[in-house]
């Protein structure tokens, strides 16, 4: 397999044909940020955001207000579903697999979270702010058989997958959230409910989540098939972020 980089996990959208990866196009942007103004009249916000949405170089980072995030997606699109018509399935190795719906699952007891958020890439958005529910609590309630040891968690994207232990996903510290900086998340972060775990480089933290499958052994996510860590605590795990500076 080739040598995953930090490049790779923010260019897996090819923007033609050819396959160019999104950050030559982005970076030959930046270069030229004079270019904004044929960019059909949009604000200087919105062309940020879009630029910082496109950017898997973190340079947009550099730039003032864009408040540190990149809107990552592995599929080049972001989906985008209702509040009513979203539900999350519990399932697999357990005694009473269920299905909550937003509602459901946002009236559960709340656990928040005040944290920075570190890509492995590099880039770092400070004190951010989560509201959730402990996955401890949902596996709980789902009732964990003996044989189940690890989870497998699922997107709406279709696409991206996350793999965690079961120790890991036990941690206190690792919720199934629904609100960030004090507003519903949207759907550029995953919304309306994703994953955030908060010990963890933020590939851990799968967007869109629409399923939580206990297995009997872990199953290598999206990225972690690519060559990154499965156990990916920040400034324990290889990282990767060594190959980039
Ligand atoms: N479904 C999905 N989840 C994902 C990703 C993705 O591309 N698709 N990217 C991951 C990575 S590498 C990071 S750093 C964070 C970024 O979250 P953000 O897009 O809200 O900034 O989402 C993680 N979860
Ligand atoms: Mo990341």
């Amino acid at each position: 397999m080739d040598e995953p980089s930090a490049i790779e996990m923010g260019s897996e959208t090819p923007d033609d044909a050819r396959g160019t990866p999104v950050g030559r196009r982005l970076f030959l942007g930046l270069l030229g940020l004079g270019a904004v103004g044929v960019l059909t009249g949009s604000s200087v916000s919105n062309w940020y955001q879009q630029l910082a949405k496109d950017d898997p170089t973190g340079l947009t980072a550099l730039l003032p207000g864009g408040g540190g995030w990149r809107y990552y997606t592995v599929t080049g699109d972001y989906p985008s579903r209702a509040t009513a018509d979203y539900s999350l399935r519990v399932s697999g190795l357990v005694d009473r697999p269920f299905t909550l719906t937003y509602d459901q699952l946002t009236a559960l007891p709340p656990k928040l979270l005040d944290r920075d958020f570190q890509c492995v890439t590099g880039w770092r958005v400070t004190g951010v702010k989560w509201r959730g529910v402990r996955l401890a609590d949902l596996l709980d309630r789902a009732g964990v058989q003996s044989a189940g040891k690890a989870l497998r968690l699922t997107s709406f994207d279709g696409t991206y997958t996350e793999s965690l232990t079961m120790s890991q996903a036990r941690l206190d510290d690792v919720i199934v959230a629904y609100q960030l900086d004090g507003k519903p998340i949207s759907s550029d972060h995953g919304g309306p409910v994703r994953l955030y775990v908060a010990p963890m480089y933020g590939y851990k933290s799968i967007k869109w989540l629409d399923g939580i499958e206990v297995v009997d052994k872990v199953v290598p996510g999206y990225w972690e098939d690519r060559g990154y860590d499965i156990d990916a605590f920040v400034g324990q795990s290889n990282g990767r972020n060594d190959e980039h500076t």
